[in-house]
């Protein structure tokens, strides 16, 4: 079927004048022109997401491929320790703890210890020690046997740190001051075979039942270590080694610690000096901890601190000097020490910066630490906070 179309001299009474004709031709021409132009544009724009979609893809390849590296690369302790071992045995330090140590004596009379409530966690009975940090202790957490077992496969597994360690763990100023002689070993339990790996298991499933947290794939291995005696005559705790908040280097979900004494030692306290136990003389290195932790220093004798510097060197001083105040725990026999690093919102709680007094007497000091970080699903920052006062909670 044929449309009818309207001529213009229908439409418009009239027909166009020769100058309108052009005028619309050089309009039209102008108008190709610019369309013209608009499609070459396009075409360029064409290209150009074209090349910024090849280049989105080759960078999520990239970041992929550096996520895996990061995974594979992941820094565990044993990471920046094996930096610092030395190549020498244990040697005379092992020949000396031998000679004085009594594996079957008897059991020390058990401490004095601030007690804030008596606890127990099924048959293991203990008690509140503080709550600023959350501190409790437990007498009788492993048994002499395994204390015994523990420090062999110390002796088996423990490297001693270099010379270099020990320079950078000092926290004193005074260059003539004595290094640590520290030997340690992160354990990779599924590593280990036959009775080792049953003890070491048994130990985690305790700390997992007492903290509420299962052992799992995104925490730090447990970790052994023996501080060799000081040798010289030491005037009350000697902090030179420092004093950290428990990150690992690096770690920021480690919510709490427990440190399983496995024998009796002379000295070499765990010194917290910033616990509060309700005296005027906790509360300066109670504010030195909190700002020293919301400035985000983990470590007092860590290069980054030096900025830190007076507060830290006067934390440290103070808990060298003065010894009664915080808490101080003595390394005792199958004990252990259970302490919180996060507090209720999943930040640094600013009362847990302690150390490792140098040890004194002929013995030294192995302890076997055991470090409990917040599982992955709960690190969002929607989940951390309430997943931290529920942990918490359980402990009080
Ligand atoms: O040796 C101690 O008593 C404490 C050790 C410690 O805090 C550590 O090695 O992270």
């Amino acid at each position: 079927m044929a449309f009818w179309r309207p001529s213009y001299l229908q439409l418009y009474g009239t027909m166009p004048s020769d100058a309108e004709v052009s005028a619309a031709r050089a309009k039209l021409a102008a108008m190709r022109q610019s369309l013209a132009g608009l499609k070459q544009h396009q075409a360029r724009l064409e290209v150009v997401c074209q090349k910024a979609k090849e280049n989105e893809s080759s960078l999520k390849k990239e970041l992929s491929e550096l996520m895996d590296k990061m995974a594979q690369v992941k820094l565990e302790r044993e990471d920046i320790e094996g930096l610092f071992y030395s190549d020498e045995g244990f040697g005379p330090w092992q020949t000396q703890f031998r000679r004085f140590w009594r594996p079957n004596a008897p059991a020390r009379p058990s401490q004095r210890l601030p007690c804030v409530r008596e606890v127990s966690f099924g048959c293991l009975r203990g008690q509140q020690m503080s709550s600023s940090p959350l501190a409790l202790w437990f007498p009788t957490f492993a048994t002499p046997e395994e204390c015994e077992e523990l420090i062999e496969l110390g002796f088996r597994t423990c490297k001693r740190h270099n010379a270099d360690a020990q320079a950078m763990q000092r926290a004193g100023e005074s260059s003539g001051e004595k290094l640590r002689g520290v030997a340690t070993a992160s354990l990779q339990v599924g590593r280990l075979a036959g009775a080792e790996h049953v003890l070491m298991t048994e130990m985690q499933r305790r700390v997992a039942e007492l903290t509420g947290i299962p052992v799992h794939a995104d925490e730090i291995n447990p970790f052994l270590k023996f501080d060799q005696p000081a040798g010289v005559d030491l005037k009350g705790d000697d902090m030179s080694i420092g004093l950290h908040l428990d990150v690992n280097g690096g770690r920021p979900y480690c919510i709490c610690s427990v440190i399983i004494y496995l024998n009796d030692v002379e000295g070499g306290r765990t010194v917290f000096p910033c616990a509060t136990n309700g005296t005027a003389e906790t509360a300066p290195c109670h504010q030195l901890g909190q700002v020293m932790a919301r400035a985000g220093y983990t470590h007092t004798s860590h290069s980054s601190a030096q900025e830190a510097g007076q507060e830290a060197s006067e934390l440290v001083n103070r808990a060298s000097t003065e010894p009664d105040s915080g808490l101080r725990v003595s390394p005792q026999r199958g004990s252990a020490f259970w302490f919180f690093t996060l507090d209720d919102v999943g930040g640094f709680d600013g009362s847990s910066w302690h150390g490792g007094a140098a040890v004194a007497g002929d013995l030294g000091k192995w302890t076997l630490q055991i470090f409990k970080e917040i599982p992955l699903p709960h690190r969002s920052a929607a989940a951390l906070p309430q997943r931290c006062a529920e942990l918490r909670r359980r402990a009080q």
